[in-house]
């Protein structure tokens, strides 16, 4: 049976696959359910990729022209799908789905492969199994890419077992380059890999595709390239007890969270125009600002805490304290790290203790993940998942520790032998070979910080001020653009106002529909044709806030009249759908027993009129219908009231608003599609404990614009073929530098035997 284990390798598998029968009938029945389920799990975040590849369809290149945040294999993995399906939704997840299933599959068997080498076939079933009885790993697998970080991670553990230093390196770096994680393993390995050069080989072959990897994006835009990495600096903390010491009680996704357009802009220059916010989790305030870097402190010395840990026979042990420790002062943890995370304890852990704690972290990643379901979501339910599965965290760290202090006893420790450095050793020409290309990456890193910190990277900010008046449009012309340059437009209105860019007659960028504040991002594609930002004042100034709802098929028109406010809405008739124009009026009172809101209206044309009462105590809008579809012109004025005794469009009483905190009161106005209506309104008032109090009608036909244009300008290579000299001295002498250390070291290890 030995003589079986130890001769295990892939072609064993393939070709004598009699020992591993019990494993591999297991393991097809286990791609079978696994290739079932992925056709009917439904689709979820799946489509967030499709969004990540947005950009690619107009044009533009990842890390070069915007930066997300994932290393450079991580992103590109799926990109080929998008772009061979042409963003066809059923055809990129099937096409995702079997990759991710793939890659789960093949790492099960790794983790087979692995245990039963350390542990013996037992033993490695029973990992595999725990693995393949996770449903949170088979459920988020569809739609993250961590079984591919998981499979080169597993890789470079079974490459460290037989000890073979450059494709331990290779996998640890296309893992780190997937998703960073699977960068820890290099604390193990280089504990495992005991004789220098298989270290130096090691670090070399990691660092080696590691530059590789990013050289392309380097080379093409260093500023946009090192945002992929930075910004998860800015990144607040989520779903862990740090979370909860910061009091935010949301998840990671930053993505749908911060402003999709700062993807296009240096991180360097979006953090000059954009205040980071306790709001905004990609650009988190931290309310105690020395946290994250204790945590990242804390995280490096578990590090160099679990280096000392682990020895020779307890690699699995050492290797899942590494990924726990540094876990446990992450500043974030989302669900879906539990895919890489789990089958280290599967690994780790024997027998019983190994399927209690898996099913404990299994438990508890369910719950975590279930608080993010369609109305599952409460703060209390999160605090508990996050403390369930820290207080687990710490259960596994405390074991592991105490079986590798345990055992550190047994096994003999290893002496770091520093060669003896003598002049003799110098005049070696490895050694000389190896001083010459530091030398050579010494300079050429020089260069490029050089030339890089030429660049200017201030954004330059344009103000403007001024009058505009209703249903009139304002031009601001705007010049000296480059080709390339980000222009974020940042518009401030009293009024709804449509907001345009113009390139010579062409508008190029407009918000969809005329607000009071106004965002957005432009790239300039032709800096030779003249620009000019236009606002439209499409509705007065007025004390209450107006919505418009036409979606681009039809417009409102607010004017008053007399006494009366008249609202007019005109629908195109091109989209099948009603367009709606909101009026809020803000108030703030507590709704007594004799609380009543009154309407005085005419109306012409059929439309709806529905009356908003918002209460602030259980953020619900209370609406009652004041005249229907069905009604035809009212020409008398008319009076709607909603008392005690009224009923909402819900069937509700009003009657139990009373003690409500009331914060506005909407009239909200549609019109079907395709029809051209108006409506009066005439002494809207709201009556509380005997006070009438009318709400302000007024409106001005004049207002103050503030426009704000900030302008990042992009790197452009100048001098090209200097650069291009520099990055390939730096990565020549990098691949020399490594070379040359390894022959040395291989020379003297020779010497030795
Ligand atoms: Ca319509």
């Amino acid at each position: 049976m030995s003589k079986i284990v130890g001769k295990l390798s892939w072609q064993n598998i393939l070709f004598h696959a009699e020992p591993h029968k019990r494993f591999l009938r297991i393991w097809l029945a286990f791609i079978v359910a696994l290739s079932f389920l992925y056709v009917i799990i439904p689709v979820s975040y799946e489509l967030n990729w499709l969004s990540y590849y947005e950009p690619v369809k107009k044009g533009y290149v990842p890390f070069i022209d915007f930066h997300v945040g994932y290393p450079p294999i991580g992103f590109f993995i799926y990109l080929p799908y998008a772009v061979l399906s042409n963003f066809h939704t059923t055809v990129f997840v099937a096409l995702m789905r079997m990759t991710n299933g793939l890659f789960l599959s093949m790492s099960v068997l790794l983790i087979y492969l692995i245990v039963n080498r350390v542990r013996g076939q037992n033993e490695g079933i029973l990992s595999a199994l725990v693995v393949m009885f996770s449903v949170s790993t088979i459920s988020t697998n569809t739609c993250s890419s961590e079984s591919i970080a998981l499979f080169f991670a597993l890789l470079a553990v079974y490459y460290m077992l037989s000890k073979k230093a450059a494709l331990t390196g290779l996998s640890v770096g296309i893992g780190a380059m997937t998703k960073i994680f699977p960068v820890l393993l290099i604390i193990p390995a280089a504990k495992k890999l005991k004789p220098s050069r298989d270290k130096v080989l090691l670090l070399g072959s990691t660092t080696m595709v590691v530059l590789f990897a990013n050289l392309p994006f380097m080379i093409g835009n260093p500023f946009m390239w090192i945002g992929a990495y930075t910004f998860h600096g800015a990144r607040g903390p989520w779903e862990t007890v740090w979370a909860l010491i910061e009091g935010w009680y949301g998840h990671g996704g930053a993505e749908v969270l911060h402003p999709y357009y700062e993807v296009f802009i240096p991180y360097m220059q979006f953090r000059g125009i954009y205040p980071p916010s306790p709001s905004d989790h990609a650009y988190f305030l931290w309310s105690h600002p020395w946290l994250p870097t204790l945590l990242l402190i804390l995280g490096l010395g578990s590090l160099l805490l679990s280096y000392f840990l682990i020895n020779e026979n307890s690699l699995l042990e050492g290797t899942a304290l590494t990924l726990f420790s540094f876990m446990f002062f992450s500043k974030g943890y989302s669900p879906e790290f539990t895919v890489f995370l789990l089958p280290f304890v599967a690994m780790a852990f024997k027998r019983v203790r190994k399927i209690l704690l898996c099913a404990a972290f299994e438990v508890g990643t369910l719950v975590q993940s279930i608080v993010w379901r369609p109305g599952m979501y409460s703060s209390s339910l999160l605090a508990f998942a996050v403390i369930l599965r820290t207080a687990l965290f710490l259960l596994i760290i405390s074991l592991l520790t105490l079986h590798l202090i345990r055992s550190q006893e047994i096994v003999r420790r290893t002496i770091i032998r520093l060669p003896k450095i003598s002049l003799r050793w110098f005049m070696d020409k490895l050694v000389i070979f190896f001083i010459l290309s530091l030398l050579t990456i010494g300079i050429s890193t020089q260069y490029l910080i050089n030339t890089y910190s030429q660049f200017s990277l201030a954004v330059e900010t344009k103000t403007r001020t001024n009058g505009i008046e209703l249903y009139k449009t304002s031009t601001w012309d705007l010049s000296n653009f480059v080709k390339k340059d980000r222009v974020l437009l940042n518009v401030t209105s009293k009024s709804p106002t449509t907001v345009s860019l113009v390139r010579g007659n062409e508008t190029v960028w407009t918000n969809t529909k005329p607000q009071y504040h106004t965002k957005g991002l432009f790239i300039i594609d032709n800096a030779a044709k003249s620009y000019s930002l236009t606002t439209f004042m499409a509705y007065p100034a007025s004390n209450f806030t107006i919505t418009d709802e036409t979606s681009q098929d039809g417009f409102g028109k607010i004017e008053k009249e007399a006494s009366a406010l008249n609202l007019t809405v005109v629908d195109l008739g091109k989209d099948n759908v009603n367009s709606t124009l909101r009026l809020s009026w803000p108030i703030n009172l507590v709704a007594a027993a004799d609380f009543k809101v009154k309407v005085m209206y005419l109306q012409s044309n059929a439309s709806r009129i529905i009356l908003g009462i918002f209460s602030t105590t259980d953020n619900r809008l209370y609406e009652y219908e004041v005249a229907t579809f069905n009604s035809s012109s009212i020409e008398s004025w008319r009076q709607f009231e909603a008392n005690s005794s009224s009923v909402t469009l819900e069937g509700q009483s009003s009657f139990n608003l009373q003690g409500h905190e009331i914060g506005a009161i909407n009239i909200i106005y549609m019109v079907g599609d395709g029809a051209n209506a108006s409506f009066s309104l005439k002494n809207l008032e709201v009556q509380n404990m005997g006070k009438p109090k009318a709400l302000d009608l007024g409106v001005r036909d004049t207002s103050q614009i503030l426009s704000q244009i900030y302008v990042a300008h992009q790197y452009s290579l100048e001098n090209p073929t200097m650069i291009y000299a520099s990055y390939s001295a730096l990565t020549l002498s990098s691949a020399v530098a490594w070379f040359s250390l390894f022959k040395k070291f291989e020379k003297e290890t020779d010497r030795k035997h």
